[in-house]
């Protein structure tokens, strides 16, 4: 091994490097030998090795070829470097009820690699092994094809979908679920990425969305050694709360939908399509030009005091104005759950241009959508919520919400990167924006905490993306100056299908996105961050 890595250092890799990293390389006989791989002191079964071609289709998961057959369009090719993937379970055993249980992991070994290692964040309840590609706030260039090695990891169970909770009738899925199949996962990644490539990661990064973006935080909270870098977008840091605020709102906008002919509220009726639209014109007709440009995208959240009431029809109820209940039905469902005390058990949601989006779930003004489907019914008992949530032991094992203190993190270093979707209706951007100040304050405050951890807002986003926003940013670059070059990201720069030919930058919160006054709008160069 070690004359190979010799041989190719001269004649390939080491001539074109141009930073700091040590590149090495494997190939496909490498590739090959790992089925007989062993890890010393783990229990660890290799199931299956392959060795991709460079451009070779990505198989499984999103942006998966689609099944074959007649008419079937040949699968695209893609922009990935040749590379190994590895699939292997580790502490593989029988659980409750005789359900064989297992941390089952991919990870992709670029042939040539550049010294870096990115742990792949999951989704939903995890529960099957997605193609180990680093593709979550990478803008269009996933980790792999830039020589990560990365890894992605089921936690510990298989499941039937990305919903299937069944394994948690077991209590050692249950812990893997919640953080400890992630620690175990980039221990031993780590080390065959070690044993691979006959040396260690330079550095590490961590990044997800969603549950990824949960488990990004665990890194941080229950892990702080194991990464340089973490990426956390729309975190689902205390699913037991944010169910509520989500309930919240559907159970409020039933108290004035229609009922089916089974008597049930259809709560993306509480407005017709004309009323959502009267509700998106009358927003961005009151905060769209606060960011200086109207654009359909509102980049000024902290002057954005939209009235819902001043949409009300001034006499009948017509197609062009609302009517008194549903202006304040919307007023109530966007200002979150409150217990019988005035406590806000979870933050409200933020009026902003991607509430009705039908893009991936739907905006909070088409009812949202329950984890776990079902009704909200009519009304809603807080306190009895409350007090389930706070009961909940799944929650206490799983949340992010609560630890603050980043010390052994950010003292060696760590950067953490957060960002969420202003139009996310499943968790609200304001929670991650509350856990980011109360983390700050436990932190040493502003001046601090800027130096290891910024948070940026997405208008128009829903959950993880999609919406008339410019989701697609790099956030992955970003992280990786900052822990290597020591430059922070101020802003980040955006782009988006929603909007072709348009930029923003990012603005780390508090700040926003501003128009400077001058130059072409569609360009973020004329953009800057002002609070
Ligand atoms: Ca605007």
């Amino acid at each position: 091994m070690r004359t190979f890595l010799i041989a190719s250092c001269l004649t390939i890799a080491c001539a074109s490097v141009t930073n700091a990293q040590t590149p090495a390389r494997t190939t496909p006989a490498a590739c090959d030998a790992l089925k007989q791989l062993q890890v010393a002191g783990v229990n660890l079964a290799v199931t299956k090795t392959e060795w991709f071609a460079a451009g070779a289709p990505m198989a499984g998961g999103r942006g998966a070829a689609p099944a074959g057959g007649r008419g079937a369009a040949p699968p695209a090719p893609s922009k990935l470097p040749a590379y190994c993937r590895l699939d292997a379970m580790i502490d593989r055993r029988a659980g409750v009820k005789g359900v064989s249980y297992g941390i089952g992991f991919a990870l992709a070994l670029p042939e040539d690699w550049n010294g870096r290692f990115l742990f792949q964040g999951g989704g939903g309840l995890n529960g099957s092994v997605q193609p180990p590609l680093g593709a979550s706030a990478a803008g269009d260039t996933p980790a792999l094809q830039r020589g990560f090695a990365v890894v992605s990891t089921d936690t510990g169970h298989q499941g039937t979908g990305a919903f299937d909770g069944s394994f948690q009738q077991d209590q050692q899925a249950n812990l893997d679920f919640a953080y400890a199949a992630i620690g175990r996962v980039a221990e031993v990644a780590k080390r065959i990425v070690a044993q691979h490539y006959g040396k260690s990661p330079d550095r590490s990064y961590f990044a997800g969305c969603s549950t990824g973006g949960r488990e990004a935080m665990m890194m941080t909270q229950r892990y702080p050694l194991h990464f340089d870098g973490v990426i956390s977008g729309a975190p689902a840091m205390r699913t037991a709360y944010s169910g509520i605020g989500d309930r919240w709102v559907a159970a409020t906008l039933n108290e004035i939908a229609p009922k089916n002919a089974q008597g049930q509220p259809v709560t993306r009726d509480a407005l017709s399509e004309s009323d959502k639209k009267v509700v998106i014109d009358g927003l961005l007709n009151a905060c769209d030009a606060g960011d200086g440009v109207k654009d359909g995208m509102i980049f000024n959240i902290n002057a954005c005091k939209f009235d819902p009431k001043t949409l009300v029809c001034k006499g009948n109820k017509t197609d062009g104005c609302l009517s008194m209940a549903q202006a304040t039905t919307l007023e109530k469902a966007f200002a979150g759950p409150k217990d019988s005390k005035g406590r806000q058990v979870y933050p409200g949601f933020l009026f902003d241009a991607g509430i009705s989006s039908t893009q991936g779930i739907a905006g909070l003004l088409h009812g949202g959508q329950l984890v776990g489907g079902g009704g909200a019914g009519v009304g809603m008992n807080v306190d009895e919520a409350a007090e389930r949530a706070t009961a909940d032991p799944s929650e206490a094992l799983s949340s992010t919400a609560r630890w603050t203190n980043l010390n052994t993190f950010s003292g060696r270093g760590g950067k953490l990167i957060f960002w969420h979707g202003v139009s996310d209706p499943w968790f609200s951007a304001l929670d991650t924006a509350d856990y980011y100040e109360r983390m700050t304050k436990a932190n040493g405050g502003p001046e601090q905490v800027r130096n290891f951890s910024r948070l940026y807002m997405v208008p128009g986003a829903g959950h993880c993306g999609g919406g008339p926003s410019l989701d697609t940013f790099d956030a992955l670059s970003a992280v990786v100056r900052w822990v290597e070059q020591g430059v922070a990201p101020d802003s980040i720069t955006a782009t988006g299908r929603a909007f072709p030919g348009r930029s923003r930058p990012l603005c780390a919160y508090p700040l926003h996105a501003q128009y400077k006054g001058q130059g072409n709008p569609e360009d973020a160069a004329n953009f800057e961050c002002r609070p």
